[in-house]
């Protein structure tokens, strides 16, 4: 997915995902993956004092609500489930970066809220952007489920999460066979610009390493290109539990890569190289929780 501007507001961003949807099930898809936050422009690089109605505005109350029906309406129309990436305000008030998978008959199949939120959470004017997730959202309290759908068991990350190797092991030790993963990666991580050059060498080799060593499909996806002035990497691609990219987008705007994603093929690592009951050594790996 391109940029979504400041101004553009939900309907605008809705169209694109409904387009996006549409032309992926010409295409023959029974899901599609959206980025993270997919519904706005990354906020999160704006300071707002709490309380802030700008803030509110940028969190969802419900999903669908009035202006994201039409994406589910579309999903059902065609037969098509999809996962997508918002900003999510419950009713009592607590806020989560938040990923919902939706079947083909556009019912909900399950939720995930972010763990590993990156950033800061007091102003730091030094930073030409801020990166406030620490401030505008709460740790996930959903642990990483793993949802039977779409013929397989399907796990969901957010971002900095495909960091994280104990993530995918998690979803990896519930049989995880597809992990979709919705990201906005900024090519600029102002207190580390030493590893700038690095930003998509380590998306792909996070989500490929996470990939192969439990055996799933991956689909990361980004929110790409130049959004309010920030340039974000691009990536997206679909990886084969082999490690493989066996698809990609190659631009930074609007576009999808599409793969035919054979759930079978997880066996045969699940069951040799990455049988997890039969080769891991848990009981030598405590300093993992405990620390
Ligand atoms: N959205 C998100 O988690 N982005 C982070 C940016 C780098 S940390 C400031 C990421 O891990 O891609």
């Amino acid at each position: 997915m391109g940029p979504v501007a400041r101004d553009e507001g939900r309907p605008a961003v809705v169209a694109r995902l409904v387009a996006l949807l549409r032309a992926a099930a010409g295409r023959g898809a029974d899901l599609v993956v959206f980025p993270e936050l997919a519904l706005t422009t990354f906020f999160p690089r704006w300071w707002y004092e709490d309380g802030d109605p700008a803030l509110d505005a940028w969190y969802e109350r419900a999903v669908p609500g009035p202006d994201t029906q039409p994406l589910w309406d579309e999903a059902e129309r065609r037969g098509v489930g999809f996962c997508l990436g918002f900003a999510e305000l419950t009713p009592a008030g607590q806020r989560f970066n938040t990923a919902v998978l939706v079947g083909p008959s556009g019912s909900e199949l399950g939720r995930y809220r972010k763990i590993h939120l990156p950033g800061h959470d007091e102003h730091e004017p030094w930073r030409r952007f801020q990166h406030l997730e620490k401030r505008y959202f709460e740790r996930g309290d959903l642990g990483f489920p793993v949802f039977p759908a779409f013929g397989g068991r399907v796990g969901m990350l957010i971002c900095n999460d495909r960091r994280w190797p104990e993530a995918y092991r998690v979803l990896g030790l519930a049989g995880v066979e597809l992990v979709c993963v919705g990201y906005n990666t900024p090519d600029h991580n102002p207190p580390a610009p030493e590893h700038d050059r690095y930003g998509d060498f380590h998306n792909h080799l996070v989500m490929q390493a996470g990939a192969y060593q439990n055996g799933t499909w991956v689909v990361g996806v980004a929110k790409a290109g130049r959004e309010e002035g920030v340039d974000q990497i691009g990536g997206t691609c679909i990886i084969h539990p082999s490690g493989e990219i066996v698809a990609a987008c190659t631009g930074l705007g609007d576009e999808l890569a599409v793969a035919a994603c054979d759930l079978d093929e997880t066996v045969s690592y699940k069951t040799t190289v990455f049988d997890l009951a039969r080769h891991r050594e848990p009981d030598t790996y405590g300093p993992i929780t405990d620390q």
